[in-house]
C-alpha cells in the first residue's frame, strides 16, 4: 500500500485535508470497490476520505480532482442531518466499519487516509511525484516516462511548479547539481537559476551534489542517496522558458550551518545501503 498513509490521530475533515497536504498528498479517493476494500483493511474505526458536498448540497466531488463515479453508500446515506452536535449540515464523508460510506459533520474527528501520486500540469510539462526516491532513481524514472529532472531556469517557472506543489512541506529533488565541479551548480539543460535557502548550498560533510526544494520553495544541497519525492519536465511539452542554457554560476566559498538535518526536515530519509 505504497499510495497511502494511514493516521489513527483523530482529525476534522479540514485538519485531516492540510496534513495530508503538507506530507504531498490528498485525503484518499477511492474510485471502485477493490480500493475500498483494501484500504478498509488497513484502519480501525470510521475515516475521512477525501469527498465533499460543501460547494453544492448533494454534487460531490473528490479533493484530488479524480472524476466521482463509484460510491459504496449505506442504506439511506447520503442524508445531510442537520444540528446534531456539530454546527451545520453533513458535507464531508467517513467510511464506517463495514466499508460503506456515511456524510458526516466536517468537524467531527476522525481517523483519516492520505493518499499520493503524481500531479501534472495541464500541458503535461511539469510533473510532481510523491514517492521517494534516491536522485538517481528519480531520474530514471523521469526518463523512462520521456522526461527529466526539472531544469528550474527562472522565477516564473519556479512560481509554477510551486504552484502545483499546493503547499507540500516535503523536500523535492530537481535537476540542479554540482556533480561536476564542486560549487558550480548546473541544470540538465545546461541553465542555472536558485533560490537558495539561508546558508545552503554548503556542502554539508563534503557530501551534498543535489538540489532538493522544500518548504517555502527554499532550495538546499543535499546529499544525493537520501530518498525524496521529485519534480520531472518533459521539455517537450509546454511553453515555459529554461533561462538560459550556457550559463552557470560558481557560488565561491561557504559557510556551514546546520544543514544536513534541513535535508531531512522536509522527509528526506537516508538510504542504509547494505543494512536492515
Ligand atoms: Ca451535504
Ligand atoms: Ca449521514
Ligand atoms: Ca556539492
Ligand atoms: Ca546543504
Amino acid at each position: 500500500m505504497e499510495n497511502y498513509s494511514f493516521h489513527k490521530d483523530e482529525k476534522t475533515h479540514e485538519e485531516a485535508m492540510n496534513h495530508c497536504i503538507e506530507q504531498g498528498g490528498y485525503l484518499a479517493s477511492i474510485l471502485n470497490q477493490e480500493e475500498n476494500d483494501a484500504v478498509r483493511k488497513e484502519v480501525e474505526g470510521d475515516y475521512w476520505i477525501g469527498l465533499r458536498d460543501n460547494v453544492s448540497e448533494g454534487t460531490f466531488n473528490w479533493d484530488d480532482g479524480e472524476f466521482f463515479s463509484y460510491s459504496n453508500w449505506a442504506e439511506g446515506e447520503p442524508n445531510n442531518i442537520e444540528g446534531d452536535e456539530f454546527e451545520g449540515d453533513e458535507d464531508c464523508v467517513s467510511v464506517l466499519s463495514d466499508g460503506t460510506w456515511n456524510d458526516a459533520p466536517c468537524e467531527l474527528p476522525l481517523s483519516y487516509v492520505c493518499k499520493y501520486g503524481v500531479k501534472s500540469s495541464e500541458d503535461g510539462q511539469y510533473s510532481i511525484h510523491a514517492f521517494a526516491k534516491t536522485k538517481i532513481d528519480a531520474q530514471k524514472d523521469c526518463q523512462s516516462n520521456g522526461a527529466e529532472l526539472v531544469s528550474i531556469g527562472d522565477q516564473e517557472e519556479l512560481d509554477k511548479i510551486w504552484g502545483l506543489m499546493g503547499g507540500s512541506k516535503k523536500n523535492y529533488w530537481i535537476g540542479l547539481s554540482d556533480g561536476g565541479v564542486e560549487g558550480q551548480f548546473t541544470n540538465p539543460d545546461g541553465s542555472m537559476f536558485a533560490t537558495w535557502n539561508e546558508g545552503e548550498p554548503n556542502n554539508h560533510g563534503g557530501n551534498e551534489d543535489c538540489v532538493a526544494i522544500g518548504a517555502g520553495s527554499k532550495w538546499n544541497d543535499c546529499p544525493c542517496d537520501l530518498t525524496n519525492f521529485y519534480i520531472c519536465e518533459n521539455a517537450s511539452r509546454g511553453t515555459t522558458g529554461g533561462g538560459n542554457p550556457n550559463y552557470s554560476v560558481n557560488f565561491g566559498e561557504k559557510t556551514y550551518v546546520e544543514a544536513e538535518s534541513a535535508c531531512r526536515e522536509g522527509g528526506g530519509e537516508l538510504v542504509s545501503i547494505g543494512s536492515e
